[in-house]
């Protein structure tokens, strides 16, 4: 017999069908015993009288005839919820060892040290693993809008000759007998390709020693990035726009039910996004709150969450584009305004009052870019490869990134990043935490 998917039972009422999956949860009513079944597909309700020893998040094989369900036992919430299977024999595939917490209920109700040390399971809650469906529809969004803007998709190197980003946040390797660093993001990847495709997207991982443990930063993300040759600041900023409302909006309209679940309101990315410089931002919260923060180089989190106020409150947007940052707080590659080279053409574009995205416009004459390295205390030896694409026809570009993980944490409300990464690092875990490293023997 060959094997059908959960949610194609509601078209084989009355006849005999083989499905797969892992037991959700077993009910012992005496005689008659319930078990729920999940597959790649969805949920049914699996009844019978006489089952071999079956344990929650075993792995087994059903064969069994499908019924209607009586109308007041119908589980609206399943899309096989108006079906059971009345079971015939239930084939143990693999039996799971006793689990270490309830993996019944519909919410965990687990802390995260604890969602995280159990991580293969936890994962496989259909709340927490739809995360991941979200996460994956981000990527898709990203992908059609990089799409239409005419990138090609490439995919660049995690070991790199040179640190990007500046700073003491690099995670250093021995390669062979020599030095390498972690990318701490694919920037001069994505910078070196545009001569060669003029536009290009990438996914990538970025390793960043963060020295802190936030809500909001990883050791290791995965970012979205775009890369545009022949553009000036405004077309970045239109790029980026439409890139960010695109791959929301996309999410959005394709799992309307998982944002339910979690309680989320639609994101509001439909209307005009606000455009405001740093300077801007911080002039409007001292109006708005009375702090004064108009002396500070960048804008602190508190900062970020009263422009997302701000924004949904005088423009009905969860998006807004925060511009012209101070040189000196950029990367090297970052163009100072001409008009002003004490700030940059750069923006950060804020998602519900977090950063989601950064980017620039870039310093694309080789000269000024030699010297940029130099100005920042760094060798223009180490850049050689990055250099050389600048020797040869550059043209003016520019570009952005997005975080993957920061996207899912907002879309969906999540209160730590950690939840939106499939397995976290961060400073005190790789896998476990480093405080109780334990492999038990089962
Ligand atoms: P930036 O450093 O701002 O810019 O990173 C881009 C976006 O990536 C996400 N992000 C992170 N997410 C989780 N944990 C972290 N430690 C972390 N660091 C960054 C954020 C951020 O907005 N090369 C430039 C981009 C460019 O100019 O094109 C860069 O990496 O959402």
């Amino acid at each position: 017999m060959k094997r059908i998917l959960i949610i194609k039972t509601p078209q084989k009422i009355g006849k005999k069908v083989l499905i797969c999956g892992w037991i959700v949860n077993i009910r012992d009513h005496g005689k008659i015993k319930f078990f729920d079944l999940r597959d790649r597909s969805g949920v049914v309700q699996c009844v019978g009288t006489n089952f071999p020893k079956l344990t929650p998040q075993s792995a087994v094989e059903v064969v069994g005839i499908v019924s209607e369900r009586p109308e007041n036992m119908v589980n609206e919430k399943i899309d096989a919820g108006w079906v059971e299977i009345q079971v015939e024999k239930v084939k143990v595939l693999s039996l799971a060892k006793e689990l270490p917490f309830d993996m019944g209920k519909e919410d965990l109700g687990l802390t995260l040290p604890t969602l995280l040390d159990y991580r293969t399971i936890s994962l496989r809650n259909i709340k927490i693993s739809n995360i991941f469906k979200v996460q994956e529809a981000i990527m898709e969004g990203f992908r059609q809008a990089s799409k239409k803007l005419g990138c090609t998709e490439i995919f660049t190197p995690t070991i790199s000759a040179s640190s990007t980003e500046g700073g003491a946040e690099v995670f250093r390797v021995k390669y062979y007998e020599h030095n390498a660093f972690l990318v701490q993001s694919p920037q001069l990847y994505k910078q070196m390709m545009v001569p060669v495709f003029e536009r290009v997207y990438l996914v990538s991982h970025a390793y960043r020693m963060e020295p802190s443990v936030t809500t909001r930063h990883l050791s290791e993300s995965i970012q979205l990035d775009c890369e545009l040759g022949f553009v000036n600041f405004e077309e970045l900023l239109d790029a980026l726009e439409f890139v960010g409302k695109y791959t929301i909006g996309f999410v959005a309209s394709k799992y309307p039910q998982i944002l339910k679940e979690y309680g989320v309101e639609n994101p509001r990315v439909d209307g005009k996004i606000p455009r405001i410089t740093m300077r801007e931002a911080q002039r409007i919260i001292l109006e708005r709150t009375g702090i004064d923060h108009t002396k500070e180089d960048d804008l602190a989190p508190e900062d970020e969450r009263e422009i997302g106020k701000w924004a949904q409150e005088e423009y009905n947007s969860d998006l807004v584009t925060v511009t012209h940052y101070p040189t000196k707080k950029r990367a090297f590659y970052t163009l100072p305004d001409p008009t002003d080279p004490k700030y940059s053409l750069s923006y950060d574009l804020l998602f519900k009052g977090v950063e989601i995205l950064s980017g620039s416009q870039r310093i694309s004459n080789y000269d000024d870019l030699v010297d940029a390295i130099r100005g920042r205390g760094m060798d223009p030896e180490n850049f050689k490869m990055y250099l050389q694409a600048f020797e040869y026809g550059m043209p003016p570009e520019g570009g952005f990134s997005f975080g993957l993980e920061r996207i899912t944490m907002l879309i969906l409300g999540l209160s730590n990043i950690r939840e939106a990464s499939l397995f976290p690092r961060d400073m005190e875990r790789v896998d476990f935490r480093f405080s109780e490293k334990r492999i038990k023997k089962s």
